[in-house]
């Protein structure tokens, strides 16, 4: 009896401890998460279903490309007046030689609509502050430029006819702006910033105004001391752009929590609307965890090359495959691939990048069906590829196939209690694929003959319910 007793009382202490050490550990944040996530309304459905979008870099940056007075600086293109020391005054003249005369905004709609993509997320203004549309704020704008004209708005215009969303990035960090302070060390630097604040939200609202049919903003330059320093004023603009633009989805490069706290609060709740930490990397492709948020993966073709640089000898260029697996790693744990191009100061892709998007296009016309609308099927990866599965189905699979077994037979353990009714190749529906029952929702199914070098599929359709709703609250 007495042995009992101990062992309550050392269980009762433990859990007690438990919780305290959790109240401890709990922060009271006031000024975190405003939307409950998932978010499950039509604008994040949408934005969610998307999976794969085209991301521009554009700016002055893309003039000089990566080199200056005859020297090739190897850093990433859009920070060379940092990589090569050039006043600002030198660089902001850059403006004066801005005439994108290849510019041509259907072209390149037609160009990302052919690739596959749903959605594109484009540099309304980078750090250097130059702005891609005529702002009232300040006239290092594309209005002050040779080109003159509203470059955001055909851009938007271009690519909505061809039925693509479009968000719009804005750098907060603003190397123009004579206001922008990294750290605010004195009464003078918080007034500054005061005024940068200011300009920062006018220039959003202003966005919003011209371009209704935008659907998100991606924030960036958002790392620095002055940014975390002001947790409120992020909270509250976040609001009052969601209240502006029902519907709008801001990824969690925005937002710091009054601790200074980025992308998740000082408890762990993830801010915004979506995670967008994944930058030039994606997450192990077994976790799980990852697909209990929405998130998004940045990703450049070179190594780090966002902005336009005349050198792409310099690092590894992916190829479609590489690029391929990518979209379809992140489309199976839940999450979206914006994949980047950088066009030239004179308004065209370099032939690399057209070449990307065929590649990547062709690809996507026989096997967007595991991509568009398809997340975590709630089952663990195998060797030979990715499971994803359509998020208004339940027994139908997709086996995204980018390693054949060398027996030519594909693993498959599915949930308890499944059973395959059919397995078959995306491209080749008639013909049921042999089977192999294992046990209990595990099978082997064969698949030997398959000639392409390409990433392929494989539609398993059960005879049950998929049960993977058991996993997560499905993100649909
Ligand atoms: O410094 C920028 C960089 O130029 C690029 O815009 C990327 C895109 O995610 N964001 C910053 C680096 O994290």
């Amino acid at each position: 009896m007495k042995k009992i007793l101990l062992t309550c009382l050392i269980f009762i202490i433990g859990v007690t401890g438990q919780l305290h050490a959790q109240e401890e550990s709990e922060k009271e944040v006031k000024y975190g998460q405003i939307t409950e996530l998932p978010r499950q309304d039509d604008a994040m459905k949408k934005w969610r279903s998307n999976r794969f979008g085209q991301f521009i870099h554009w700016g002055l940056y893309a003039i000089p490309g990566g080199v200056w007075k005859g020297k090739t600086y190897e850093y990433a293109a859009e920070f060379l007046k940092s990589s090569a020391g050039i006043s600002t005054a030198t660089w902001d003249s850059l403006q004066y030689q801005f005439n994108p005369i290849k510019f041509n905004a259907m072209a390149w709609a037609k160009m990302a609509k052919a690739m596959g993509v749903k959605y594109a997320t484009i540099t309304t203004k980078h750090h250097e502050g130059f702005c891609l549309w005529p702002s009232e704020y300040t006239d290092f704008d594309i209005e002050n430029t040779p080109y003159g004209k509203d470059l955001l708005g055909e851009f938007i215009e271009a690519y909505n006819a061809e039925g693509i969303d479009v968000s719009l990035y804005y750098s907060v960090l603003d190397w123009h702006h004579p206001d922008w302070r990294y750290k605010l060390n004195s009464e003078e630097d918080k007034e500054a910033f005061e005024r940068l604040k200011i300009f920062t939200k006018n220039q959003l609202l202003e966005l919003l105004d011209r371009y209704p049919t935008v659907k998100g903003l991606w924030f960036d330059g958002t790392w620095d001391q002055c940014w975390k320093d002001n947790g409120q004023f992020s909270y509250e603009l976040e609001k009052k752009l969601k209240e502006k633009h029902p519907g709008l989805v801001v990824n969690s490069r925005m937002r710091a929590d009054e601790y200074g706290s980025r992308h998740f609060d000082s408890n762990g709740v993830l801010m915004g609307d979506y995670e967008s930490g994944y930058e030039r990397r994606l997450p192990n492709p077994w976790d799980i965890e990852v697909t209990k948020n929405d998130w998004e993966c940045c990703m450049t073709i070179p190594e780090n090359q966002w902005g336009y640089h005349k050198d792409w000898t310099l690092t590894h260029i992916k190829t479609a495959n590489e690029l391929i697996e990518m979209l379809v790693q992140c489309t199976s744990q839940n999450g979206n691939f914006l994949l980047n191009f950088g066009p030239t100061g004179e308004g065209d892709f370099r032939e690399e990048e057209v070449k990307l998007a065929k590649e990547i296009g062709d690809w996507m016309d026989d096997n967007s069906s595991a991509i568009y609308n398809c997340g975590y099927a709630g089952l663990k990866k195998q060797g030979w590829g990715y499971f994803t599965q359509n998020n208004d189905s339940e027994t139908t699979i997709n086996m995204v196939v980018f390693n054949k077994p060398i027996n030519g037979k594909y693993r498959v353990k599915l949930n308890k209690g499944s059973v395959i009714k059919k397995a078959y190749l995306l491209s080749k529906p008639d013909k049921a694929l042999d089977l192999e029952e294992i046990s209990n929702g595990e099978y082997f199914i064969e698949a030997k003959k398959v000639k392409t070098k390409d990433p392929f599929v494989i539609i398993i359709e059960l005879e049950n319910k998929d049960s993977k709703k058991f996993h997560q609250k499905a993100l649909t």
